[in-house]
Order: structure tokens, then C-alpha cells, then sequence
């Protein structure tokens, strides 16, 4: 620094003439301004490392304060697996997925539901999707374990995505049904619902219901989920073996990285609690909360509704495929026909049979049903795009 020279003389500064001083005043000046400039930039340096160090802190508080409406993501869901793949931004508001060669990825809900009507707006991966599958679901855990799934095959440029829906009770499935959407799901974002109480499942794309499983466990005995909590899960993975036209277009991974978006997520949910056994619905002060979603049920005009939705869009479904079931359709199958004046229900399952023939004519026997993209444990992460697939033909 500029000062020790001043001490090394200081005989000789003084006995020389002010104007040879001169050059010792500029230089104490311009230390002095040095050592200024320091101060300034370390304050600087150290206000903004404690900024870097409070951010990320800020970023994973599970709860927000009822000032700060953003961070719905980092609130609810956490990051499960995929690294950086994953990703959370505009203040949580919006979350992304991306696949490439080496992973996927997806995320989950922090905590566990015992019912809910849960809507979240979507944007599938644009372009040339074929090989992908982003899956959208909710699920219980265990080898018995309920499930209800919006899976979104993707497919080449110009081809549709099927929206693939299906739901286990009791470690049962079995019940694909597949649609064709009636607008591009790449294009923007669209809301995919589910409700989920204790009378009914139903699925809804953009408000519009269509798929409705109704707890029947008392009228025929087909079990319901309704006794075991579920997370929400979400993921995009490659499952080009078989998803897109039966495994024969295979993904494209100069086109990666493949990229979905979420945003909106808006649930009224039961959560609840491993510890108490018990879910907030039960304890909540009715008169406090709307709970009315816990007791919708279709009306009439809605199920026609749905009908209408089906004959149009949906390109297969479990309860028209005898091929698959040689030993019998699922029960829940017979109800939902249109009712004969016949009432023998031998009857009426050959009927189906043949109407199946004239329907569906594109259905053959080659059918692709979805092998079902299996998950690992929860939290276990690469496995769920590799582990094995079941093919259930
Ligand atoms: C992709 O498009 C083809 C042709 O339209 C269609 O047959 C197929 O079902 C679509 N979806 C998938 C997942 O292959
Ligand atoms: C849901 C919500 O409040 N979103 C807001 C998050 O913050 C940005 C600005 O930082 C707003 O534009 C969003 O509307």
C-alpha cells in the first residue's frame, strides 16, 4: 500500500517544499479512496452472501406466511427424483419435468389425501412426444394399493396423444379407458381433474367430466378406494418400448431435452395424518370449511354428458374388450349399459359382445393395452423409468 512509503522518510518530506508534497497528498487521497472503495465493495459482498444464504432458506419453507400468495409448488410438492431435471420457478408458481437419455423425473405431493377434488393444468411436451409418457396420478402405497391415473402417451408430429386413464382398488386394475383429446395438449395448458370422495372417482379434462367410477361396494361388491390415503405423483419418463403405436415409433433424443409444465394446482383435500390415523376432514368444523365436494355425485344430465363425451373420444375401453377378458368383463361393465327389457344379465353380456364386433371394428384383438409404467417405492428415483414393465396381455 501507499502508506508505509511515507513513514520511510519522513525527514525528508518535511524538509522539502510543499510543492514536492504534493505528489504524497494525491497519494493518501487516492488511498484513501482506495480503502473506501474496499469498505464499500466488502459490505456490498457481505450484504449479498447473506442474501444467497437466506434465499434458498426462504425457498424450501413448506408453509408460506398468508402474505405471500406464490410458492404453490414448493408448498405442497417436493422434487422427487430426476435432479435438476425437475425444476420449480416463477415464485412456484410454475413447475417443470424434463426427460433426456440418461433420466426422467417427476415430483409428489408432500402429504397423503383421503379424498379431494385436485385440478392442475398441464402443457404435455410439444412436437414429436412419441416414446414419452408424462403420468399424472394418485396413489396409495403397498402391494394392495388404490390408484387413479391420468397417463398422457405422447406421439409423432401431428399424431394425437392418448390420454390413458385407469383406476386400481386394492392392488386391482384392469380398468384402462383411453381417450383421444379434443384439443392439442401441447398447445397450452389444460386443467385435468380429479374428484375423489367417498360416493364417487370421476375424471374431468377443462371441467368437463369424463370417466366416472362409482362406489359400488355395496350394490355389487367391487371394492372402492376409500380407505387408504394417497400422494399425488407426477412424472415424465421413456417408455418407448411400448407407448407410442405399439412400441414401433421410438423416441427421438436429438429432440431432447423433453419438457412438461404444471401450474394452477389447486386441491380441497382431506389431508391426512399417519400419526393420529386420521384425516382433516373428520376433525374440521363442518360449518368452517366448503366440504361439499365430499358429497358430489353426478346427476343424470352429466352421465349423458359423459356418454356423449365417450362416443366420441375414447378409443378403447376395458369393459368392450372380450378378448382381453375371456373369463368375464368386470361386473362394474354390466351396469353401465344401457338397460334391455331383458333383465337376464347372461344375456346381456352376449349382447355386448357382439355390439363390441360392430363398435370397434378398429379394435382388434392387437389392442395395445397399456403395460402399466410401474413405479418404484416412493422416493426411490431412476428405477420408476427402468424398473420392468407389466404386460398385461
Ligand atoms: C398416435 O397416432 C396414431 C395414428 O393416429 C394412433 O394410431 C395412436 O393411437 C396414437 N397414440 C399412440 C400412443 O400411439
Ligand atoms: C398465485 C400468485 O400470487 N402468483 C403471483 C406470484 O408473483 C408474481 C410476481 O412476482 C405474480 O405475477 C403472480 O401473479
Amino acid at each position: 500500500m501507499a502508506m508505509p512509503s511515507r513513514y520511510h522518510h519522513p525527514n525528508q518530506t518535511r524538509s522539502k517544499s510543499s510543492s514536492s508534497s504534493i505528489p504524497y497528498l494525491l497519494l493518501l487521497a487516492f488511498a484513501t479512496f482506495l480503502v473506501f472503495k474496499v469498505d464499500i465493495l466488502i459490505s456490498q459482498s457481505i450484504f449479498s452472501a447473506r442474501r444467497r444464504a437466506t434465499a434458498p432458506r426462504r425457498f424450501v419453507q413448506p408453509y408460506a406466511t398468508t402474505t405471500r400468495a406464490n410458492g404453490t409448488f414448493n408448498r405442497n410438492f417436493i422434487l422427487s427424483w430426476g435432479e435438476e431435471r425437475a425444476q420449480i420457478q416463477e415464485n412456484g408458481e410454475l413447475l417443470t419435468l424434463s426427460l433426456d437419455r440418461i433420466s426422467g423425473s417427476g415430483f409428489e405431493s408432500k402429504k397423503e389425501y383421503l379424498f379431494g377434488k385436485i385440478d392442475m393444468q398441464i402443457k404435455l411436451v410439444p412436437g414429436n412426444s412419441a416414446g414419452t409418457v408424462t403420468t399424472y396420478y394418485l396413489s396409495s402405497e403397498g402391494s394392495t394399493h388404490d390408484e387413479i391415473d391420468f397417463e398422457f402417451l405422447g406421439n409423432s408430429s401431428g399424431n394425437p396423444y392418448t390420454l390413458h386413464t385407469n383406476v386400481f382398488s386394492q392392488g386391482k386394475g384392469n380398468r384402462e379407458q383411453q381417450f383421444f383429446l379434443w384439443f392439442d395438449p401441447t398447445e397450452d395448458f389444460h386443467t385435468y381433474s380429479f374428484l375423489w370422495n367417498p360416493k364417487c372417482i370421476v375424471l374431468s379434462v377443462d371441467g368437463i367430466p369424463i370417466r366416472e367410477f362409482k362406489n359400488m361396494e355395496k350394490t355389487i361388491g367391487v371394492p372402492y378406494p376409500k380407505d387408504q390415503p394417497m400422494r399425488i405423483y407426477s412424472s415424465l419418463w421413456n417408455a418407448d418400448e411400448w407407448a407410442t403405436q405399439h412400441g414401433r415409433v421410438k423416441t427421438d433424443w436429438s429432440l431432447a431435452p423433453f419438457t412438461a409444465s404444471y401450474r394452477n394446482y389447486d386441491a380441497q383435500a382431506c389431508i391426512w395424518s399417519q400419526r393420529t390415523k386420521t384425516s382433516s376432514c373428520d376433525s374440521s368444523d363442518p360449518s368452517s370449511e366448503d366440504n361439499s365436494w365430499l358429497n358430489e355425485e353426478l346427476d343424470s344430465k352429466t352421465r349423458e354428458r359423459i356418454k356423449e363425451i365417450q362416443k366420441k373420444h375414447m378409443v378403447y375401453n376395458y369393459c368392450e374388450d372380450p378378448w382381453r377378458f375371456p373369463e368375464g368383463l368386470a361386473p362394474e361393465c354390466l351396469l353401465d349399459k344401457p338397460k334391455s327389457n331383458d333383465r337376464n344379465s347372461n344375456r346381456i353380456s352376449s349382447n355386448m359382445v357382439e355390439n363390441n364386433n360392430n363398435n370397434n371394428n378398429n379394435n382388434n384383438r392387437n389392442t395395445v393395452v397399456p403395460r402399466k409404467p410401474r413405479r418404484g417405492k416412493r422416493r426411490s428415483r431412476s428405477r420408476r423409468g427402468n424398473s420392468k414393465v407389466m404386460d398385461s396381455k
